[in-house]
Formats: C-alpha cells, sequence, structure tokens
C-alpha cells in the first residue's frame, strides 16, 4: 500500500531539522505564557525559572508540570492566554470527579486541530475519495468534533453520525457506501454486534479501515474488531487538553506505535513517581507540551497515560516519533491485595480465551478488609446453553490464566450475552465500589 502524507515535509525532516523548529517552538510559547498567564508565571517564578532560561530542548526539564487540578483549580477559563473575543469554541471533559476542565480554541487553533486530524487521517490511508463515518461523540467531548474537521480538511465527505443509533448508522453505513469508521473501539464492537443482529454481512460493506481510540484497547481487542468488521483497524491518540484527538496516530505501515504530530505537541516520558525524565524506549508517564496553540497552549501536561517513545524511523517514511499504544494510567491501576492489577491485562487475558464475547466488567468491593475482585464476562451463545460442565470448565480456566498472568485470585461469573451494558462512547469496564 502507498505512503500517503498530508504534510510531507514536516513528517518526514531530518530530527536535527524537526529539533531546531520545536525549539524555536518552545521558547516563542515560554515567553508567552509567562507574560499573559499569571498561574504559569507564578509557578515558574517559585521554581527559579525565567523564559530566557530555555536555550535547548532539554531545558524544558527545568519548566513545573501542569496537573489536572491546576485547570480544575482556574475553573473555567483562567488558564486561557487570549481575551474571550478571540476565542471561537471551547470544549470540556465530563467531570466526574470534580469540575469539569475546560479547553478553548481560537479560529487558528482550529485551523491547527484540523491539520493535525487531516495527517492522522492520511495515516490510515484516508484521502478525498473517502465517505468517512464519524460516530465519535458530538458535543463538549472533543471526539465528534475534532475528527468531524479533520475530515473536512482532507476534502473526504464526512457522516456527522455521532454515538448511538446503532441500526440506523448500519443503515446509513451500507447505503452511503462509507469507507472509513471512525469510533470508540467499544462502539465500534457495539456497531459489529448490530450489524450481526440485522443479518447484515460486513463484507457487503464498503468499509475498509476503523480508526479508534479515546479508549484503551489490547491487541486481542484489535484482531477482534478486525474479524468483526472485516477492516483494519488503527489507533488515534489524544486528549482534550492537548488538544483532542489527532496528538497521535498508528499509521499503516508501523509495526507498532503512533507518530505523534511532534512539531505541535512535544511529549516525554517520566518517572510517575520522581518526574525525573526517562530515556527513549522506557516505559513511563506520558506529558506533553502544546508548541503552537493559541488559546489554551499547556506546558508539561501530566497525561497520567503510560506508553514509550521510540525515535527510530518508520517504514511508511516518517521520522516523526511514535508512542507505543497507551494500555494504562496511573490512575486507573487497581491495587487488589496489593497486587497492581490494569484493565487493558484482564482484557488481554479474557480475548485470549476461546467461547468468551469482548464483553466484560471488572467489579472491585472490599469484604471486610479484603479487597475481591470479580470480572463479569459473557459467553458466546452456544456456549451459554451448554452443560453446566462446560461453564464450570470454562469459569476455571479463566480463573487460572488471571492468576498466572496478573497473579491475583479472582472471581469469575459468566454472565449471558447482551447482558452487560453496550458503549456509545467510553465504556466504563470497572466498578469500584471501595471509592463509594
Ligand atoms: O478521548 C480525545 C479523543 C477522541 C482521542 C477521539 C481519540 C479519539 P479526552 O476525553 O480528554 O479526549 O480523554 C483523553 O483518553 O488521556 C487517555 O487516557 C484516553 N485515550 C485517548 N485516546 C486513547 C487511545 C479524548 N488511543 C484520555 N488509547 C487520554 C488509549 C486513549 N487511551
Amino acid at each position: 500500500m502507498e505512503t500517503i502524507y498530508w504534510e510531507e515535509e514536516m513528517e518526514t525532516l531530518p530530527r536535527a531539522g524537526l529539533e531546531s523548529i520545536q525549539l524555536k517552538r518552545l521558547q516563542k510559547l515560554v515567553e508567552r505564557v509567562y507574560n499573559t498567564v499569571e498561574p504559569y508565571k507564578r509557578k515558574m517564578d517559585e521554581a527559579g525559572v525565567k523564559p530566557e532560561d530555555i536555550q535547548s530542548l532539554k531545558d524544558i526539564q527545568k519548566l513545573p508540570f501542569t496537573y489536572k487540578d491546576d485547570l480544575r483549580d482556574n475553573y473555567p477559563f483562567g488558564l486561557f492566554t487570549v481575551p474571550m473575543d478571540d476565542v471561537v469554541r471551547v470544549h470540556a471533559s465530563s467531570g466526574t470527579t470534580g469540575k469539569p476542565t475546560v479547553v478553548g480554541y481560537t479560529k487558528k487553533d482550529i485551523e491547527l486541530w484540523a491539520s493535525v486530524m487531516a495527517r492522522a487521517l492520511s495515516c490510515a490511508g484516508a484521502t478525498k475519495g473517502d465517505m468517512i463515518h464519524n460516530a465519535y461523540g458530538y458535543g463538549l467531548f472533543t471526539g465528534g468534533l475534532g475528527a468531524h474537521y479533520g475530515a473536512e480538511c482532507l476534502g473526504a465527505t464526512v457522516i456527522p453520525a455521532s454515538g448511538g443509533n446503532s441500526k440506523r448508522q448500519i443503515t446509513i453505513m451500507k447505503d452511503f457506501k462509507s469507507t472509513v469508521l471512525m469510533a470508540t473501539p467499544s462502539y465500534a464492537l457495539n456497531l459489529a454486534e448490530t450489524m450481526e443482529g440485522m443479518g447484515i454481512d460486513p463484507k457487503s460493506l464498503s468499509l475498509k479501515v476503523g480508526i479508534f481510540g479515546a479508549e484503551p484497547w489490547s491487541e486481542n481487542m484489535r484482531e477482534e474488531v478486525e474479524r468483526k468488521l472485516n477492516i483494519r483497524a488503527v489507533d488515534v491518540y489524544g486528549l482534550s487538553e492537548v488538544i483532542g484527538p489527532g496528538v497521535a496516530m498508528e499509521c499503516l505501515k508501523s509495526s507498532g506505535g503512533m507518530h505523534v504530530f511532534e512539531d505541535h505537541f512535544y511529549p516525554e516520558i517520566i518517572d510517575p513517581e520522581t518526574g525525573e525524565v526517562l530515556p527513549p524506549g522506557e516505559k513511563g508517564e506520558l506529558v506533553f507540551t502544546t508548541l503552537t496553540k493559541e488559546a489554551f497552549p499547556i506546558i508539561r501536561y501530566r497525561t497520567k497515560d503510560i506508553s514509550r517513545l521510540f525515535y527510530e524511523t518508520c517504514s511508511c517514511g516518517r521520522t516523526l516519533v511514535r508512542m507505543e499504544k497507551v494500555t494504562g494510567r496511573t490512575d486507573d491501576m487497581l491495587i487488589i491485595r496489593g497486587v497492581n492489577v490494569f484493565p487493558s491485562q484482564v482484557e488481554h487475558v479474557l480475548m485470549g480465551v476461546e467461547g468468551v464475547e469482548p464483553h466484560y466488567q471488572i467489579v472491585v468491593d472490599r469484604e471486610g478488609n479484603m479487597d475481591t475482585m470479580e470480572v463479569r464476562v459473557e459467553v458466546s451463545e452456544g456456549i451459554f446453553s451448554d452443560e453446566i460442565r462446560v461453564l464450570e470448565n470454562l469459569t476455571k480456566k479463566i480463573q487460572n490464566d488471571i492468576k498466572d498472568i496478573l497473579g491475583v485470585t479472582s472471581k469469575v461469573k459468566l454472565v449471558e450475552p447482551k447482558s452487560i451494558q453496550r458503549s456509545e462512547g467510553k465504556a466504563q469496564r470497572v466498578i469500584d465500589n471501595r471509592k463509594i
């Protein structure tokens, strides 16, 4: 397959050239933020760093981190660097824990966002000839509108489907001959299942590729979605605090990892405990600095997402650094009787077992002083009506696999097909009753 670039010059620049652009942009950004946003100035003064101290890219390490709490403390618009007259759009996170975090964009920011999303779409081989079915939710969530503007910028045709109303979505996908599907991976699965229920063979659709993100999904889940929808499935990463979708994107040739559009978003990997920057290839917390955003730039934002960075040139020709698939966050790690468990590890185990469906939930509770973990997973139709012995063996197998791979004892409950709530956006995989 031929590689398509949206901004070839930037994407294939030798690293020295790229780094010199990054440094110039960083210096300008720090100067502007220091002089326009009081909370940034205060934090820099406390750390004893001035804009002129940024003489090399490495000097970024002198700058203080920004946390989600900084956004909350300055709710709603306190970290914006331009007058509200210049802000043309705001988005916000759902704020399930505390106040929502609000982000803003100037006209130029919206253009930048559209262009990075167009670059992301190109990584997946999309062109102006494509019919892009956008099932990311439209609204305060950045997924829907972010993907939408990117598809338009590319010159493709976009179907603004949003989440929900799955049967109608499938009819539209079939009738309009959608070639690209954009959705959360859990909603893509929901669509695949609805399609099956409608008796529609995915091979009869025109879909070629799915661009899935906004939540963690394992390699096993990728295989499942690819098989069920008869497509290539690629990963897109982003977060509203940085811009929304379009921060990084997997290409069709990469043997793993998403290209970070680092001429705009400067990534670092740090040790989440000490804050020290880790060498390339080491696993840690992703930190981002936006180099070119106007209304809401952010410096050294602690994403809590766990990843690694690889600087080798990809076989697609892009010189942009790649970030490993995000499989967990520093704050979604469950500690079950002292053992660290990531929901993605449970997903990995489940997807490797024959007879179970990719619909599961992890319920954590406390009995006396003991943590308990119950994994509820749907079994396939055939298995559910099988003899009790078959079900018992399957339960034991899952329990043993979880114990072997994760090192934790869990209860396993096989549940009826279609009994776990389906996602129309980001799936809720964990119910932690200990926090209630
Ligand atoms: O989820 C932006 C987005 C929309 C990305 C559509 C991709 C597609 P937020 O709602 O601010 O923004 O959530 C950001 O979601 O810090 C990660 O924890 C998680 N996340 C996003 N993309 C991925 C991914 C959007 N590809 C938070 N893999 C991030 C794993 C992801 N986690």
